[in-house]
């Protein structure tokens, strides 16, 4: 499997899922501002979409969209856990975190990620996601992940998503739930081998 990622962006998900599965992938890096990867080619034939992650499979094909991503790779290793059975309830909650932080948290982000947004803009986006991080930090409770005692592939996508609040001023010390988490999981042997290999840290 080959994974293609920018570093730092939403692709560290899928990347930590790899690695706390423990499959072969290779993986390749894309600049986003040019649309090509490290070795010259040309993303947009990857992805059309033009956005990371896109895991390319053996067979050679191409599975894009992070929260579809991230549990294709939990269930070539269901021993892993890192998703709950395909049919189960839980694995209902685990694609209800998956969409929450896809479709609330980060798409968020991406807004204040966007140079051409205005400083009012920035501020209604910023006291936007200090109501959703309220609510995470209120379900996520005294848990030590989202679905419980157990680490997820929507703990990682959640953790990546909390990483970005330090590029804009967001204090995540403001929700102690939320800070012990993600402290928790930037522990992980896996999450630290994903942001050294993506020169993060
Ligand atoms: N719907 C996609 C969105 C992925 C996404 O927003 N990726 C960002 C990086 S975190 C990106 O590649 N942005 C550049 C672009 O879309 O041109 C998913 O969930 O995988």
């Amino acid at each position: 499997m080959k994974l293609y990622l920018t570093p730092g962006a939403c692709s560290l998900s899928p990347h930590i899922a790899l690695r706390e599965a423990g499959l072969k992938f290779d993986f390749e890096q894309v600049d986003l501002a040019t649309k090509l990867t490290k070795s010259g080619a040309d993303y947009r034939k990857v992805n059309p979409k033009g956005a990371v992650p896109a895991l390319q499979l053996d067979n050679g094909q191409i599975l894009t969209e992070g929260p579809a991503v991230v549990q294709y790779i939990a269930d070539q290793k269901p021993d892993s856990k890192l998703a709950p059975a395909a049919g189960s309830f839980d694995r209902y909650r685990l694609q209800e975190w998956l969409n929450y932080t896809a479709s609330e948290l980060h798409k968020r982000f991406g807004q204040l990620f966007n140079p051409a947004i205005t400083e009012d803009q920035k501020k209604a986006t910023i006291a936007g996601i200090g109501t959703e991080l309220d609510y995470v930090n209120k379900s996520l409770g005294s848990k030590q992940y989202l679905l419980g005692d157990t680490f997820t592939v929507a703990d990682g996508y959640l953790f990546v998503v909390l990483s970005w609040t330090k590029y804009f001023g967001i204090d995540l010390g403001r929700w102690s739930g939320l800070k012990a988490f993600s402290d928790r999981i930037a522990a992980r042997p896996s999450v630290k081998a994903a942001m050294q290999a993506e020169g993060l840290s």
